[in-house]
Order: C-alpha cells, then sequence, then structure tokens
C-alpha cells in the first residue's frame, strides 16, 4: 500500500478531561482520550482495504462496503490508555466509555479459517514514521487469541458515528477489556502467526518488568493487555470545600478486565477503608460507585477509592499505572 499522509505527523494525544470532570457515564466523542504514537493517517473510505493473511486457509481483502455483510454489533466499553509506554509504572488515569460499533472479530475469522498453528493475530495499522527516535513502518500489536475476549470488534462507529480520523477512520481494532494499545485504529492488515509480533510496540514498548518479591523489577516482561483494577474518584473534586456535620457523597467510577467485585474508601490517606456501594459489573463499562461520608471536625482530608476485581486483585497504592486514586478535600 502506498504511505497515505499523516496529519498532524507526529504524536498526537488529548487528555480532555481530569477524573474529577468524567461526570458523564458514556463519555462524549469530544470528551474522549485520544493517542496517536505516530500521526493520524488522512484515509479514503472508499480506497480503504483491510487484508487477513497468514496462518489462515482463506486470506481474505475486505472493502469497507463488504463490512456491512457482517451483523452489526454495538460495544459499550471502558477505553483507557496504559499512560507513557517510556514510563510503564506511572499512575495515569486517561481513561472514558464509550460505545462501538462494528462487526466481530470472530465473524471475519470464521470466513477465513485459521489454522491449528495460529496463535496470534498482528493487527497493522497505516500509520508511520518515528516514537521515541526509533523508525517505524507501521503501528503493529499482536493479540493472544487463547485470551481474546469474544466481543473483539473491527469498529466504524463511536458513539453512533463515523469513527473521527483521529480515532480510528475508517475501522479499527477494539479489544474490551484490554489497553487501548492493543485496539489498533487504521487498520490495514490481520495477519495470524504462530508467535508475538517483532515491532517495537510488542517487543521495545508495552512489556511491563515483572517486579519480585521485594517490588524491584526483574529481566522477566508482561505484555501490557489486560486492563488491571482500577478505580478514580469524581467527586468531591480536588480542594473542594466539604461542610462539616453534612452528608457528602463520595462517588466516581471502577473498571478492569473481567470486572469489579469491591471498592472500599479512605477517608485518611489510605489508613483505614469502608466499603463503598457499588452497582453491578455489567459487559464492558465502568461502574458506579458512591459512599455517604459525614466528615465531624474541620480541617484537610484525602479520599483515596481502591477496586478490587471480581477475581480478587486489588488496587495498589503507589508505583504503578493503576495506583489508587487520591483527592484532597478541605472541610470547613
Ligand atoms: N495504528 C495505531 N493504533 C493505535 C495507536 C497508534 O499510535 N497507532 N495508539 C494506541 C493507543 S496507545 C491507544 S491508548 C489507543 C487510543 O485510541 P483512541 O485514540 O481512539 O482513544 O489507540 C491505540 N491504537
Ligand atoms: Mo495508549
Amino acid at each position: 500500500m502506498t504511505r497515505p499522509p499523516l496529519n498532524p505527523t507526529s504524536l498526537y494525544r488529548r487528555i480532555p478531561l481530569a477524573p474529577h470532570q468524567m461526570r458523564d457515564r458514556r463519555t462524549r466523542t469530544d470528551d474522549a482520550i485520544i493517542l496517536a504514537h505516530l500521526g493520524v493517517p488522512q484515509l479514503n473510505q472508499d480506497a480503504w482495504m483491510l487484508t487477513v493473511d497468514g496462518l489462515v486457509d482463506r486470506p481474505l481483502t475486505l472493502r469497507f462496503a463488504d463490512l456491512a455483510r457482517y451483523p452489526k454489533v454495538l460495544l459499550p466499553s471502558v477505553h483507557q490508555c496504559a499512560g507513557n509506554p517510556l514510563e510503564p509504572f506511572a499512575p495515569s488515569q486517561r481513561v472514558c466509555n464509550v460505545v462501538w460499533g462494528g462487526v466481530r472479530l470472530v465473524d471475519i475469522l470464521a470466513a477465513c479459517q485459521p489454522g491449528p498453528q495460529a496463535r496470534y493475530l498482528w493487527s497493522h495499522g497505516a500509520d508511520y514514521g518515528t516514537f521515541d527516535g526509533v523508525e517505524i513502518d507501521a503501528y503493529v500489536k499482536d493479540l493472544p487469541l487463547e485470551l481474546a475476549p469474544p466481543d473483539v470488534l473491527i469498529a466504524y462507529e463511536l458513539n453512533g458515528a463515523p469513527l473521527p480520523p483521529a480515532h480510528g477512520f475508517p475501522a479499527r481494532l477494539v479489544v474490551p477489556g484490554f489497553y487501548g494499545t492493543n485496539s489498533v485504529k487504521w487498520l490495514t492488515r490481520m495477519s495470524l502467526a504462530d508467535r508475538r509480533a517483532d515491532g517495537p510496540f510488542t517487543t521495545r514498548w508495552y512489556n511491563d518488568p515483572v517486579l519480585d518479591a521485594a517490588g524491584q523489577p526483574t529481566a522477566q516482561t508482561t505484555p501490557v493487555w489486560d486492563i488491571a483494577p482500577q478505580s478514580i474518584i469524581v467527586s468531591p473534586a480536588p480542594d473542594a470545600v466539604i461542610g462539616a456535620a453534612r452528608e457528602t457523597e463520595v462517588w466516581g467510577w471502577a473498571w478492569g478486565d473481567g470486572g469489579i467485585a469491591s471498592v472500599e474508601v479512605s477517608k485518611d490517606d489510605g489508613a483505614t477503608w469502608t466499603a463503598a456501594a457499588i452497582e453491578p459489573s455489567q459487559d464492558r463499562e465502568w461502574q458506579r460507585f458512591t459512599f455517604a461520608w459525614r466528615p465531624t471536625a474541620p480541617g484537610q482530608a484525602t479520599l483515596c477509592a481502591r477496586a478490587t476485581s471480581r477475581s480478587g486483585v486489588r488496587q495498589p497504592l503507589a508505583g504503578r499505572r493503576n495506583a489508587v486514586h487520591r483527592v484532597s478535600v478541605r472541610i470547613g
């Protein structure tokens, strides 16, 4: 394929909302996060083609109009960026909750019949250029078929409208439950392979060092795939003034691959914790938690929330991308 023009031509990032501004259950498209490592390729829907090849019995080339031959699915889902790949342990809250529309990856794969050796789906984007001083032909990520959720989409809509260019127009992968980095935008090619992909986005970046028992990084790494349990406090906002002896609702959102079982809130910067009320986990969307707080004495307080996944993994207090979110308020 000839290379499409890029605009912008290098890293493009938007993080429109701080946690206390994430009040809506569904994030408006204008408020959704954007991350493009290499810039934004400007693609033409009518010229767009997606090749599916590699370890398949029937390689396939799809044009945009061909996608309409498969059932259309809507997928409301949390969408979270793992943060700067050069700082894998930096706490980060780049998140939104949006509705994707598109066709199921499994329907496309059924049409091409992957062979028994196929274990990974390598997805290629149309973007190219330089990131962190490294020359890159195309953004390529791999998805382990064994761990791939059945609701993975080839999406062509965001919040009921065609994908905006920066979000992957005309079609992108969406891997719900996995960090955004895996959801390859501006799809051009999907290849079935028997091993992990060898580009820098799967070997050099987006592999977290595994920590030893003392919390020190080892030489081993683990791919940035499934979203670890996380939560944010939406209200009160940082530096809010709370009335003493009056009931205040502390609320926020919690999410993570497989769903969140419980959220605890701390009013004393993590010294003690109390269970919050949380809505049941449903599909892929974030879950609202609430906590009724009646501060007793005037002064300063640091609120924290920590989520525990349904598989029993609890958010760490510090030093990881999903570290506990803290909000300092004044009780007046
Ligand atoms: N082709 C391509 N796909 C990509 C990226 C990219 O740079 N190029 N960035 C990834 C990252 S790190 C994230 S967080 C999500 C962001 O998707 P969004 O911009 O639609 O929010 O896209 C992913 N898909
Ligand atoms: Mo990201």
